[in-house]
């Protein structure tokens, strides 16, 4: 039982109960997000993510590492500073586990962020894109291993709609302008290379990055409804003359602080 993920993410649920109260929905903030949290509303309350049970202490520089109780207009919103990745070699039921707990905890609705590269030249660095669907690229799957215990939906999770049509079509009712792309998550550690750019781009990829997918089927299979969006934070492998570096992620984030609130704040008035 001790090493049931199911189990891990229900006790990680009934601490985030206990400590920061019920939600409706949980957003989790990607790299470049972290500001976002104070421009939704007031934050009721705070606490450091390791300190519920099954999160591993923060790793990567610009994620917080803290769960925030916040009131976005009404709606009770639990925003989770910071997430694990594959990259970190967390295993994968780690790298789902605060998505888990949160639905486990009663969030019916996931919201996912993150920063990414574009692969379509017109939506450069800054540009929020709206995750319409996803390849998931990263040789890890949530729903491997043992069966769901009792009580949970099995595994082989109907993916079609991953990305809820009601919800993205909220976002561009608040923002007409707002893209939609293909989000193809990598297990990275590096970027790409031109070459490999070129074939995602053949296989229908309009972003990529290094986290989201295993996230969104997760939540899926406990039944949530999934809103996704990234901010591109640099144009793909070959096709600017700059190089990629972490740094330019973070402060591109800093400069679409704003924005990126508001689109998540007509999210949420719509859920
Ligand atoms: I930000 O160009 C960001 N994250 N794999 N490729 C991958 N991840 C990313 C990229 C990118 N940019």
């Amino acid at each position: 039982m001790a090493d049931d993920p199911y189990a891990r993410a229900a006790s990680a649920g009934a601490a985030i109960r206990e400590r920061l109260g019920e939600h409706r929905a949980v957003l989790v903030l990607g790299s470049g997000w972290a500001q976002v949290a104070e421009l939704l509303g007031a934050v009721r309350a705070a606490v450091p993510m390791h300190e519920f049970p099954g999160f591993p202490a923060p790793v990567v520089q610009g994620h917080s590492g803290m769960a925030h109780s916040v009131d976005v207009d009404g709606t009770p919103v639990l925003v989770l500073a910071g997430r694990s990745h594959l990259y970190e070699e967390h295993p994968v039921a780690t790298v789902v586990h605060g998505v888990r707990a949160a639905v486990l905890a009663g969030c019916g609705v996931v919201m996912l962020t993150n920063a990414a590269g574009s692969l379509v030249p017109q939506n450069g660095p800054g540009t929020p894109v709206l995750i319409r669907d996803q390849l998931n690229l990263t040789g890890a799957n949530p729903m491997t291993g043992a069966e769901p215990p009792a009580g949970y939906p099995g595994r082989f999770s109907d993916l079609t709609d991953l990305y809820s049509p009601r919800l993205r079509a909220a976002a561009r009712a608040a923002f007409p302008d707002l893209p939609e792309g293909v989000y193809a998550g990598m297990l990275g550690g590096s970027y790409e290379t031109p070459a490999e750019i070129a074939m995602l781009r053949t296989l229908g990829a309009d972003l990529v990055g290094m986290s989201t997918v295993l996230e969104a089927i997760a939540a899926r299979h406990l039944g949530a409804e999934v809103f996704g969006v990234s901010l591109v934070t640099n144009l793909a492998a070959g096709m600017s003359a700059s190089a990629l570096d972490h740094h330019e992620v973070l402060e591109t984030g800093k400069a679409s602080v704003g924005r990126l609130a508001e689109l998540l704040r007509a999210v949420t008035a719509a859920m």
